[in-house]
């Protein structure tokens, strides 16, 4: 990452891709724990050009995925202004938000980038299609959206598919993934580190790992997908879906930090923040002290 960046932040204050309300209010909570300042102090420039708005859910008859059309208008709109950015080469930070709102972004980053990489932070896989989703809930299909795999409209955003070449994603944390999801990692060969893999070997070995594998692949950018849910929640109890067993704050900061001098990511997007599930907007302040150590900010 470049010493000084043009941030440009954008609010994506979705709750449709899920069923517990109140994930809405992240960008707000994450705002109201400093981002701005926090990324200003670094030494970066940074604009925030407010909330897409999301209009009311109404009766899907059609479909089994819930508030599609309202989904699919708020991640269009996403799309669009995520490209804008790239486009005037500033950094696009998203703050979620349910974790559908990814669909969106990549779609926004994607035909930008030739070879687009993606890091994908959190304690699931996001890689249900409409067959495989035991919910229906549009936050669990984000990654297989972004392959081409699932509702023909949501995969066709700015009208190209895929967005993402499997070869190219990381999953980093997983520890409740579902048996279609299984069948697709491997299927795809999708590189995965499951807690197994970071408790066994360490976060240390796990980032230097993922940092050379997308290098070897050529990638011309990096988007890394942040959902809250990665990390334990004992430190991050205001998520919708916790899992116990997740990375820890310093396992986090480390692997951030690596990132950071990696020098290879472009884009970010933190999710799944729940103010009205959490405890003293603890979890929205985990993320804005995550986004401190991804953006270059140092310990002594
Ligand atoms: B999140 C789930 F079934 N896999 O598809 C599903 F367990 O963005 C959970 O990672 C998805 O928080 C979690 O509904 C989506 C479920
Ligand atoms: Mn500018
Ligand atoms: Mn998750
Ligand atoms: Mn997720």
């Amino acid at each position: 990452m470049n010493t000084s960046l043009n941030i440009t932040m954008i609010g994506v204050p979705m709750d449709l891709g899920q069923q517990r309300r109140g994930v809405d209010m992240g960008p707000s909570a994450i705002r109201y724990a400093g981002v701005h300042e926090r990324l200003e102090t670094i030494g970066h420039t940074v604009e925030d050009l407010g909330n897409i708005v999301i209009e009311p859910a109404k009766e899907e008859p059609n479909t089994k995925l819930r508030n599609l059309s309202a989904v699919l208008k708020a991640n269009t709109e996403l799309a669009n202004k995520v490209n804008e950015m790239v486009k005037e080469e500033h950094f696009p930070l998203v703050l979620g938000g349910d974790h559908s709102i990814a669909i969106g972004t990549l779609a926004g980053l994607s035909d930008h980038y030739s070879n687009l990489g993606v890091i994908w932070y959190d304690a699931h896989a996001d890689m249900n299609t409409s067959d495989t989703s035991p919910s229906g809930n549009i936050h669990g299909m984000p990654l297989a959206i972004s392959m081409g795999l699932g509702h023909d409209s949501l995969v066709n955003i700015r009208n190209y598919a895929p967005k993402v070449k499997p070869e190219n994603i990381i999953i980093i944390g997983a520890r409740s993934v579902d048996e279609g999801e299984k069948e697709l990692i491997r299927e795809k060969g999708i590189k995965v580190y499951s807690m197994h893999e970071i408790d066994r070997l360490g976060m240390t070995y796990i980032m230097q790992d993922a940092i050379n594998y997308l290098k070897d692949r050529n990638v011309d950018g990096v988007h890394l997908s942040l959902d809250l849910d990665g990390i334990d929640p004992i430190y991050t109890p205001g998520v919708g879906t916790p899992v116990p067993g997740g990375i820890t704050y310093r396992e986090s900061h480390l692997a951030m930090e690596m990132l950071h001098e990696s020098n290879l990511i472009t884009s970010a997007e933190f999710v799944e923040v729940n103010p009205i599930l959490d405890e003293k907007n603890q979890t929205a302040e985990v993320a804005v002290a995550l986004m401190g150590s991804l953006f270059g900010e140092k310990l002594v």
